[in-house]
């Protein structure tokens, strides 16, 4: 498998709670490597921007404002088939349906204010990591 990276939201659910070392600690025992990281207090319109695939959603409002509810910390993780495997180590979006141990199953309060953000796929990911960070910011 190859090396690869993908772009990971820690959410305001999650800063509120003080839970960035907890959650990052998942993502390293797994074999990610977070090459980039910042923290970040976005507008409801650059949350709105970032989800914009979401419009049609019924959620997308309630999701954009929470998005911009508190700080976030975005990182780019790195490792071997990292877009699986983070979405492996987050769970189900639905923290119900979350495996045992995921981030999900144990940090997330609901579908909605689920914890953390992954990339979906290798275009998905490039287009994401270019919207938070420039190449000089990814120290692999
Ligand atoms: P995932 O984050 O697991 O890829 P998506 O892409 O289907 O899930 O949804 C993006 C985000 O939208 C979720 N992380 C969650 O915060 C929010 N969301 C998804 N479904 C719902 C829902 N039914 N109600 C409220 N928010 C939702």
């Amino acid at each position: 498998m190859a090396l690869e990276r993908t772009f990971s939201i820690i959410k305001p659910d999650a800063t509120r709670r003080n839970l960035t070392g907890a959650i990052n600690k998942k993502f390293e025992d797994a074999g990610l490597r977070i090459v980039a990281q910042k923290r970040i207090h976005l507008t409801k319109a650059q949350a709105g921007a970032f989800y914009a695939v979401h419009a049609e959603r019924p959620f997308y409002d309630e999701l954009c404002e929470f998005m911009a509810s508190a700080p976030i910390v975005a990182q780019v993780l790195e490792g071997e088939g990292a877009i699986a495997k983070n979405r492996e180590v987050m769970g189900a979006t639905n923290p119900a349906d979350a495996d045992a141990g995921t981030i999900r199953a144990e940090f997330a309060e609901s579908v909605g204010e689920n914890s953390v953000h992954g990339s979906d796929a290798p275009d998905t990911a490039a287009e994401e990591i270019a919207y938070f960070f420039s190449g000089l910011e990814l120290v692999g």
